[in-house]
């Protein structure tokens, strides 16, 4: 706490706890660095939160080489193929024997999430829970600050030397970096399911459907995640059971293949497919990692496996300049994570392409559906193709 002042002060105020930000304080702890997680919500909702599945053997090998990985290893399963079923047939891909032969790891990001948060309060870290922030500033002082509203609504200013944004894509942290933005709202939503039931496939079932998507990921062995494209003006309680069974069984062909396992619907939601990429994503000493960094649409499960691999770039960075005041590596965050994050939403966008009919009103429906079965036939009979899938598809 600077001399004379009762203000709060740590070396790095880390803006929220989910992937990114719960990742970063534990390396920059692990790294001797002072942090503080800031977090709105309280902690049993963060751990409960069911979002991402898929940890890419990138965020593994990061998870691992940190010592975050205790419920993973115990956990965690192997995944290694997937499967697009449409009206030509179905086509399997055994990633495990393409590309670099690398395979995802399933493993439910609330588990992770949980993990952290564990690890990092046993590493003796600081995470402040149902507290927001809601103003930051200073960003190019040397005491940057933020405004902080706990549950009883006190206020406190809290400074640090850096500010790390990782409070999603929604937060605050985004709209204080003047970056230029990249934006495609794709116009296509989701009906979010987390279903009760073992999945009835050990791939990942992708049903490209002319009308619409339909998508089985399994979470553990007896919860699988569903995904029904949606109409965007649908509210989320509009589907009833029946038609949302109905309506798997067809895009997943069911005749063909056998019916989706049912099971209650534990939790619905609406996911809005939108892309967002903000160059550059630090401005001053505030620096975005995650969501808070770029919107990528879960199509391809890049969106836990990018914030991973972004908070370990910029825990490296920051470490360097706290215990050395060296910040080369800070200055060169963006250009380092912007590789990362433009191939990471390109092969999101080539998925999107892929399991999506065209819009209705698309006057070159006729040409995009040609483009879909081309690729389609293409990872069905092309080698080069399919490793190009297996690689994208695992790594960023
Ligand atoms: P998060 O959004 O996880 O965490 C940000 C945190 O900041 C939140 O806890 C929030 O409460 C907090 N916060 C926000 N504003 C704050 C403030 N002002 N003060 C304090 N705290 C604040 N990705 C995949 O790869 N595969 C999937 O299958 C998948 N499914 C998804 C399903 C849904 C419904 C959603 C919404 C996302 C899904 N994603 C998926 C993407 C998801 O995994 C995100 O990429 C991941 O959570 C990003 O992690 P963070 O950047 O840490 O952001």
């Amino acid at each position: 706490m600077p001399v004379g002042t009762n203000i709060p002060a740590t070396a790095v105020l880390v803006l929220g706890a989910g992937p990114a930000g719960l990742v970063l304080a534990n390396l920059l702890c692990a790294a001797g660095v002072d942090c503080v997680v800031v977090e709105r919500r309280g902690r049993a909702h963060v751990e409960q939160r069911a979002r991402a599945g898929f940890l890419s053997p990138d965020s593994v090998d990061v998870l691992r080489a940190h010592g975050l990985d205790h419920g993973l290893r115990h956990a965690g399963r192997t995944h290694d193929r997937c499967e697009f079923r449409s009206a030509a047939g179905r086509v399997e891909l055994r990633y495990s024997e393409l590309g670099r032969g690398r395979v995802h790891t399933v493993y439910p990001q609330q588990l992770l999430v949980t993990d952290l948060i564990a690890e990092l309060l046993r590493r003796g870290g600081r995470i402040l829970f149902d507290t927001t922030a809601t103003a930051i500033g200073g960003l190019h002082e040397e005491r940057p600050w933020a405004l902080l509203r706990d549950a009883r609504g006190a206020e406190t200013r809290y400074e640090a030397r850096y500010l790390a944004g990782c409070d999603g894509a929604r937060g605050i942290a985004r709209s204080a970096v003047p970056a230029a933005t990249a934006v495609r709202d794709h116009g296509i939503t989701w009906l979010a399911l987390l279903v009760q039931a073992p999945p009835t496939s050990h791939s990942v079932l992708y049903g490209v459907h002319g009308d619409g998507f339909a998508g089985q990921m399994p979470r553990s062995p007896d919860v699988t995640r569903y995904y029904l494209q949606c109409d965007p003006a649908a509210g989320v309680d509009d589907w009833d059971e029946q038609r949302i069974w109905a309506e798997l069984d067809r895009r997943l062909d069911a005749p063909r293949y056998g019916a989706p396992a049912r099971g209650p619907i534990l939790e619905r939601g609406l996911v809005r497919l939108r892309s967002e990429i903000l160059d550059p994503i630090q401005h001053g000493r505030l620096l975005l990692a995650g969501d808070a960094a770029t919107s990528i649409s879960p199509s391809a499960a890049k969106g836990a496996n990018l914030a991973i691999a972004e908070a370990r770039l910029l825990a490296r960075a920051l470490t360097t300049a706290v215990h050395t005041g060296d910040e080369t590596a800070l200055h060169r965050y963006s250009a380092d994570c912007l590789p990362l994050i433009r191939r990471a939403q390109e092969f999101s966008h080539w998925m999107i392409d892929l399991l999506h009919p065209p819009a209705p009103d698309d006057p070159e429906a006729a040409y995009q559906r040609m483009l879909r079965s081309a690729r389609l036939h293409s990872l069905a009979t092309s080698e080069s193709h399919r490793h190009f899938f297996a690689d994208n598809y695992v790594g960023i």
